[in-house]
């Protein structure tokens, strides 16, 4: 079987586990683990922060820094498919009484006066808006990078206007790899941003979180209110450490697939892949032209031996990662021309 579902369905490698076992440890929620210290000191440094912290997942980071930005009542400007208002489970009303005003944007990225529009006068009766959220890569637009210049103009927007903004950079070191350009590069327009190591980092758990002194002060509080205060931390720690020195420059291996499986792929009839966004390891393909529901073409993909997501009710989602090969992803798409040509019976 061949696994495309998520770049989070990477498991550690034998080194990896090693380096977790060797890890110096102690209580982090005394702050006493020098490798969760390590980490977190290494973090802010390759963000250009003042501090970071280390958190339970990328859900968690974004939660916290939702919680930590806003009052009971704000309101958070965040793009139509943006995982903060998609796929956290309405984390941001649950936990912070705040509601999400969604902006549609292209291929992920907001045109500067949708966002000016979309920020509300100052009069008593309408909500406060207090954040705005941006995500990079887009992982409902394909994987789609930021371009840095619009990214600045973005949050310049924001700041002008008074509010903070806060970065899901879930996947920040593939928009990076990507695109060219330094973490600390998007991340000197933000206020917090949340970076994952256990997505096509490969770690087995864990995001960062960065900001300045205070707020992360002030996260940690909140991090602990969640429950996500843990204690010999540094063995998941240890796993961050490994990926940040040897797997990031390698994700230009998993673009390189995601544009082969997308070239191979697209060119099935009835399938539509809008090649513009496919910039890193993440391929949405709109099945609605074969009349077959997506659902139906995942079941018939994976009976197959190609597992995908399905996105929506006719977009399906395959993603590359540092356990499928070059040969494996070019077998999924043969697997996947021959389902869709063949109808998969
Ligand atoms: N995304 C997952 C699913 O939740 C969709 C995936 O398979 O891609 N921000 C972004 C942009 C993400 O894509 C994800 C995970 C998260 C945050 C949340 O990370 P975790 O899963 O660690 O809570």
């Amino acid at each position: 079987m061949i696994d495309l579902r998520s770049d989070t369905l990477t498991r550690p490698s034998p080194a990896m586990r090693q380096a977790m076992a060797a890890a110096e440890v102690g209580d982090d929620v005394f702050g006493e683990d020098p490798t969760v210290n390590r980490l977190q000191d290494r973090v802010a440094d390759l963000l250009g922060k003042e501090r970071a912290l280390f958190v339970a997942s990328g859900t968690m980071g974004n939660q916290l820094c939702i919680k930590t930005h806003t009052r009971a009542g704000d309101e958070v400007i965040a793009e139509a498919g943006a995982h903060v208002f998609f796929y956290e489970t309405a984390g941001a009303a649950f936990l912070s009484s705040v509601q999400i005003h969604q902006v549609h944007g292209t291929r992920g990225v907001f045109a500067a006066d949708d966002v000016r529009q979309a920020i509300r006068p100052d009069i008593y009766y309408m909500p406060r808006t207090r954040l705005l959220c941006l995500e990079n890569t887009h992982n409902r637009a394909g994987g789609a990078v930021y371009p840095l210049d619009a990214f600045a103009s973005i949050a310049r927007v924001a700041h002008d206007a008074g509010l903070r903004v806060h970065l899901d950079g879930a996947r920040l070191w593939n928009a990076c790899v990507a695109s060219g350009e330094t973490p600390a590069s998007y991340c000197a327009h933000v206020d917090s941003v949340s970076v994952c190591l256990s997505k096509g980092l490969g770690a087995p758990v864990g995001s960062v979180i960065a900001g300045s002194r205070d707020f992360i002060e002030e996260a940690r509080h909140y991090r602990k209110i969640f429950g996500g205060g843990m204690r010999q931390a540094g063995i998941l720690a240890a796993a961050g450490l490994y990926a940040l020195d040897h797997n990031v420059d390698r994700l230009a291996e998993d673009h390189a697939h995601a544009l082969a499986f997308a070239t191979v792929v697209g060119g099935i009839p009835g399938v539509v892949i809008d090649m513009a966004t496919v910039q890193s390891n993440i391929v949405i393909m709109d099945t609605a032209g074969t009349g077959i529901g997506a659902g139906e073409w995942a079941a018939r993909c994976a009976a197959a031996g190609v597992r995908v997501s399905q996105a929506s009710e006719r977009t399906l989602r395959a993603v590359t990662h540092l356990d499928v090969s070059a040969e494996d992803v070019r077998t999924a798409a043969q697997i996947m021309v021959r389902v869709f040509t063949s109808g998969g019976r």
